[in-house]
């Protein structure tokens, strides 16, 4: 029996890493760094101050800020974020994950969701799927990042479900780890997640019946 099931958000629910690229790409414009998707690649569930750190190294402009500068330049890209999370509809949900969600809400499995993202529950609303789900992890009051697996345990605990018998849904290798970690079952969505116990090539594929036989052939 399946305790519950947790998602990530950016990269399995929705594509808001596109998003995330565009409001970064207009903080390293201004600040005359060489911006692409390979380095956004390295953004994927990291959180905002730590992605800034990640972009102002590739600029080799890594202790030209202070803090204060810092903080005020993360604020501004959350500014720019926030304007283009407004155009998320629920077509915006990615291919395969209605169907997946309607069915594990049929056999009545608490929904979570652990996202490195603020503004994850602004997404989950704009997406129209926030009804859905039991629990969404406030990253604000998260000590530790991925792959530290404290916001998965935190929504294992929140939902009443023991991790040995949960599944995260993820598509960062942090996130895997971070599963893993919490000694939940890991279903990875993409590549290079081979520490992941099931792994799919996109959200398409994702199919309930499958991930819960080898779940349960596991346990
Ligand atoms: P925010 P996830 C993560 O979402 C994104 O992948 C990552 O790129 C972003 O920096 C992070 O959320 C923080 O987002 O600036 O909105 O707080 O994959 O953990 O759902
Ligand atoms: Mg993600």
């Amino acid at each position: 029996h399946v305790e519950a099931v947790v998602f990530d958000l950016d990269g399995v629910i929705t594509d808001t890493a596109y998003y995330h690229y565009l409001a970064w790409g207009k903080i390293a414009e201004e600040l005359d760094i060489p911006f692409n998707p390979s380095v956004n690649e390295n953004l994927k569930g990291v959180s905002r101050q730590e992605s800034l750190r990640i972009i102002l190294d590739h600029g080799g402009k890594e202790d030209k800020f202070s803090k204060n500068e810092m903080e005020k330049l993360a604020r501004q890209k959350n500014e720019y974020y926030k304007e283009m999370i407004q155009e998320l509809t629920p077509e915006d949900v990615l291919p395969g994950i209605m169907e997946l969600i309607t069915e594990i809400k049929n056999e009545n499995i608490p929904l979570g969701v652990a996202s490195a993202s603020k503004n994850a529950p602004t997404v989950l609303r704009a997406l129209e799927i926030d009804h859905l789900f039991e629990y969404c992890a406030d990253a604000s009051r998260m000590k530790r990042s991925k792959p530290d697996p404290e916001i998965f345990l935190t929504v294992c605990e929140a939902l009443e479900a023991r991790p040995g018998h949960s599944i995260g849904i993820e598509d960062a290798r942090v996130g895997i780890e971070a599963i893993k970690k919490a000694g939940m079952y890991a279903v990875g969505v993409g590549k290079n997640l081979e520490e992941a116990d099931l792994t799919w090539k996109s959200t398409e594929y994702l199919s309930w019946t499958s991930i819960k036989n080898r779940f349960l052939t596991k346990n």
